[in-house]
């Protein structure tokens, strides 16, 4: 009994799955006025930056996440794609998990981080995270997690590389950038009357600049798809200086746009020669990983590396089987990993993302340049430097070649793009075939072109108030907000829940709807009616839509885009963890809009709350 009590001990001490530190991160928010991309405004600044600092830690750590409020206003930070499994009052989301932190507040945000790889936290309130309120967070698997890197070489060296490159990724956020604050964002499309589809820039890791095209070059680089719909819906008009879709009907669910209240910051351009962000990287590494984040309000770029295939490895944190591509397409809120081998002659190469949508032709950029860190590892024998540090190859002087165009479209047939629905799970674990509840949501749009609802009724109300913002649902479980027929979804814990999400309107780009709590199987998308109850239904008569034998297990899920029919998707989820959590599309401007609705899991087993969260049962959180 003593001798299997101390084994049981001493494998909890050393085995690396089990350890337990406690991880004490503190960001301090406060507005400051910067350019990231050669225009001067206020920015929020997560600890005099933007984005914020990353938090690292290892698999099953505990993290102390203190947020000190600076801000004229009030705000929560919600950490992306983090289950927080038994820790449901540490969401983030006001009127769900909490109140707003005040002006001058602070909250403290407990959690487990029980699962590996890339997340990032931002802030869930009204629409700052559209003014620089993010940060990138990385959780290191423990040491017995399986990893993918057997699929990309069985070359025992090659393997100890892509481990090292795993174990110190670069950490890449992918941002969009506007000349207007989030809150004039918003008062500008109620004063035109319109969804405003656009930003100034795109930044990679809160750098970039503003490019103007001429408008030979426009039509040059607009991706072939979106060339006939300028013809034809929208109907004969082109872009603004800056690349954005024309405020015509088409484009605004049916609304004409009140054109004169549309300033010139938002359509406009003024070029800008600002700094680029550099990645560094050691062709005696060998391979490198970037871990790419996409903190975009808007846009939905394609990433590439300029003569540099990219081993895609883990999607929304989890592994997947490797697929070698050229680019991928991240949308808002999305995480993938990818592997670059280092073997090209040293030189700078473009990192691209280049915005594929309507709504915009634009582009962001940075740039890898091979240099001569550290020492010269054994072994090493890649184009660059030789062994003892003479320049074996010259250095590269032409621009690096793209494979996507500025409209983020394949320069030849040859370029692969990532097709997701090829991806495979790493480990693959099914969901059942019976599910216990489905429901049925409509995304379409509510009573004015920048008003949105999930349900297919009813717009979640975020501005100028949070739904249920003073009492929380989780607080408030017995309340009337929390039995709203539209906004809210009722499960019982340990059962399996279906979501049909329908994308109605004529013209729709992909909605990247975002799941708080644990992730969620994506089993099937298509285009054309639904028509059936139920899952089992529709999968009798069009079988090859739906993959029930090895989905993915993500945090986020995007509809097909539309043009001129609609599409659906259906995601698939177990509820294990009671909570009140947020299902929202994850383009800002259509969550401030009102695509969201409530998950009330596991209703039957409502947590009860720490006494330092819930004292006066109100959700203010731990002050100090
Ligand atoms: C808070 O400060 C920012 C930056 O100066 C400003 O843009 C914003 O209007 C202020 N908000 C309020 C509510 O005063
Ligand atoms: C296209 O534009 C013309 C000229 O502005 C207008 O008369 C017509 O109604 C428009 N058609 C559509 C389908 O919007
Ligand atoms: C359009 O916007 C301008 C500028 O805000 C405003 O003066 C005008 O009254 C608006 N027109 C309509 C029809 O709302
Ligand atoms: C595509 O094919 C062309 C012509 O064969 C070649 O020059 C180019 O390098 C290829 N591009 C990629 C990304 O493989
Ligand atoms: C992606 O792969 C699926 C499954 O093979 C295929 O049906 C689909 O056409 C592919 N999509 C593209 C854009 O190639
Ligand atoms: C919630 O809705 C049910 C069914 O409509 C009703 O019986 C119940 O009284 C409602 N509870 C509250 C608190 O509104
Ligand atoms: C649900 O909440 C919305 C927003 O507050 C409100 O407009 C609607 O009437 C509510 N519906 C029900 C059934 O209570
Ligand atoms: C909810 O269900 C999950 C899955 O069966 C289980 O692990 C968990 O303990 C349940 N939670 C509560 C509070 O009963
Ligand atoms: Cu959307």
């Amino acid at each position: 009994m003593a001798v299997s009590t101390l084994l049981a001990f001493s494998l909890f001490l050393f085995s690396s799955c089990s350890h337990a530190a406690t991880q004490h991160f503190s960001i301090e928010l406060a507005w400051a006025t910067r350019a990231p991309d050669g225009f001067s405004r206020p920015q929020i600044l997560v600890n005099g930056q933007s984005p914020g600092p990353a938090l690292v830690v290892d698999q099953y750590d505990e993290v102390e996440f203190l947020v000190c409020n600076k801000l004229n206003e009030s705000t929560a930070v919600h950490f992306h794609g983090i289950e927080q499994l038994n820790t449901p009052w540490s969401d983030g989301v006001p009127g769900l998990s909490q109140k707003p932190i005040p002006a001058q507040g602070e909250f403290l945000y407990k959690w487990t981080a029980t699962e590996y790889g890339t997340y990032w936290y931002h802030g869930h309130y009204r629409s700052q995270l559209n003014d620089g309120l993010f940060g990138p967070i990385y959780v290191k698997p423990c040491a017995s997690q399986r990893k993918p890197f057997d699929k990309i070489s069985s070359d025992p060296r090659v393997l100890a590389s892509l481990a090292r490159a795993e174990e110190n990724p670069q950490l890449v956020t992918i941002s969009d950038w506007s000349h207007v604050t989030s809150a004039e964002y918003l008062q500008i499309e109620a004063a035109a009357n319109a969804d405003v589809h656009c930003t100034n820039s795109i930044l990679i890791n809160g750098k970039g600049r503003i490019d103007c095209l001429t408008v030979a070059q426009q039509h040059q680089d607009l991706a072939p798809p979106f060339q006939p719909l300028f013809a034809g819906p929208l109907n004969g008009t082109w872009l603004s200086e800056n690349g954005c879709s024309p405020f015509v009907p088409a484009t605004q669910a049916g609304y004409t746009a009140n054109l004169t209240a549309l300033p010139d910051l938002i359509t406009g351009c003024q070029a800008t020669n600002s700094p680029l962000q550099e990645f560094d990287v050691d062709p005696r590494d060998e391979w490198v990983s970037f871990n790419f984040i996409s903190a975009t309000a808007i846009q939905a770029p394609v990433l590439s590396i300029d003569e540099h295939p990219m081993w895609v490895y883990a999607v929304d944190g989890r592994y997947v089987v490797p697929r070698k591509v050229d680019g991928l397409q991240i949308l808002n809120g999305e995480r993938y990993s990818v592997m670059v081998q280092l073997n090209k002659r040293p030189g700078t190469y473009t990192i691209r993302a280049s915005n594929f949508g309507l709504n915009q032709l634009i582009s962001g950029f940075a740039t890898m340049k091979y240099t001569r860190g550290g020492g010269i590892r054994p072994g090493w024998h890649n184009g660059g430097w030789g062994r003892n540090g003479q320049n074996r190859n010259p250095w590269k002087q032409t621009p690096s070649t793209p494979s996507f165009t500025y409209g983020g479209f394949s320069v030849s047939p040859n370029v692969t793009l990532l097709n997701e629905t090829l991806l495979v799970p790493l480990e693959n674990t099914p969901p059942p075939r019976h599910v216990d509840q489905t429901h049925i949501l409509r995304i379409t749009n509510a009573g004015a072109p920048w008003k949105w609802t999930l349900d297919g009724t009813t717009s979640y109300p975020m501005q100028p108030y949070e739904f249920a913002e003073d009492a929380p649902l989780l607080y408030n479980l017995a309340s009337s907000n929390a039995n709203n027929s539209t906004l809210v979804i009722r499960t019982q814990n340990n059962t399996w829940v279906d979501l049909i999400i329908l994308s109605t309107e004529a013209l729709a780009p992909p909605h990247p709807i975002h799941k708080h709590s644990n992730k969620a199987y994506v089993i099937g998308s298509g285009t054309g009616a639904w028509t059936w109850e139920t899952v089992e239904e529709a999968a009798k008569a069009m079988p090859q839509s739906f993959n029930f034998d090895a989905p993915l297990l993500r945090d986020g899920y995007a509809t097909l885009a539309a043009a001129g029919a609609p599409t659906w998707l259906v995601i698939r989820y177990q509820v294990v963890n009671p909570g009140a959590f947020m299902l929202h599309c994850h383009i800002q401007p259509h969550l401030a809009g009102g695509m969201a609705v409530a998950l009330l899991d596991g209703v039957d087993a409502w947590p009860s709350i720490p006494a330092e969260y819930g004292a006066k049962g109100d959700g203010n959180g731990l002050r100090r």
